[in-house]
């Protein structure tokens, strides 16, 4: 039988670069960034250069495909035209192509900065109040809420992922409550893609981490298992902390880094919230 056809967004970035291997043995991967090919294509992998803000090229995109992993647009924190552009814009009008196209299934990369501004000290699940950390993981709050208005109202099928930090092995201390490896995120890539019961779930993208902040039950119900142990990479990840200095705001909460930038907050405050 043949393979479903699998689009790939942002594929010219780093996370891209980790899950192909896994995922093209069981998809046939259309890849797509606003570059030229990489070098590297493998079996079945093939190249088509888009833009997210230009929604023609989007249209041209999908045509044909089984599912889309949007990966595509701003993954950093940056300036809000920046953002707006590629995280507002970008994903409204894959979207759009999607519905057109009647593209049945897709799979939202969110991210862990949707939710930043929990303090380390608490375990959340999917259904609290979100709480960016920047005008990067408010983009990805839109992003959760636009696939979601779409899969009500549309028919699509969809999973958000709120990615804590996708690696061959933990960075850092923080990594260490939210490191995935790249065959476990593919795993979780694939339920979103093909599991009967998809409506829109929003999981989170970590693989078996013991010092997690997240109760991951909402990937669990949908059969997901982690083959990938954090406390594997600990002296990694302790050594690697070892080189990074401290930050006394971005260090109390789950978003690290990301909530130090241009703190001008309550910080009591905002960790008793
Ligand atoms: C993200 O959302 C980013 O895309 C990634 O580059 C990392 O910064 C990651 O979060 C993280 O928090 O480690």
């Amino acid at each position: 039988m043949a393979k479903p056809t699998i689009l790939m967004t942002g594929a010219a970035g780093g996370a891209a670069g980790l899950l192909r291997p896994y995922l093209r043995e069981q998809v046939a991967l259309r890849l797509s960034d606003r570059t030229d090919a990489p070098r590297d294509l493998g079996e079945g992998e093939t190249w088509q250069a888009a833009d997210l803000t230009d929604p023609a090229a989007m249209a041209a995109l999908v045509e044909g495909v089984d599912g889309v992993i949007h990966l595509g647009g701003q993954s950093v924190e940056a300036d809000w035209a920046t953002v707006r552009a590629a995280n507002f814009d970008g994903l409204f009008n894959i979207l759009t192509a999607c519905r057109e196209a009647a593209v049945p299934r897709f799979i939202f990369a969110s991210s862990n900065h949707a939710v930043g501004f929990y303090p380390r000290t608490r375990r959340i699940g999917t259904d609290e109040l979100v709480r960016p950390d920047g005008l990067y993981g408010v983009s990805k709050v839109f992003g959760e809420a636009l696939v979601s208005m779409f899969c009500d109202k549309h028919a699509l099928r969809a999973m958000s992922i709120r990615i804590g930090n996708v690696a061959p092995a933990p960075a850092d201390h923080r990594r260490m409550a939210m490191w995935i490896h790249p065959e476990d995120l593919a795993a979780l890539i694939m339920i979103g893609l093909t599991h009967p019961d998809v409506h829109h779930s929003v999981v989170y993208g970590i693989s078996h981490n013991e010092r997690a902040w997240w109760d991951n039950k909402t990937a669990f119900d949908l059969g997901y298992v982690p083959r990938h142990h954090a406390e594997d990479h600990a002296d990694f990840a302790a050594a690697e902390q070892a080189k990074i200095g401290p930050n006394p705001v971005g260090d109390r909460f789950q978003g690290g880094a990301f909530c130090g930038d241009g703190f001008t907050g309550d910080l009591e405050r905002t960790l008793k919230s």
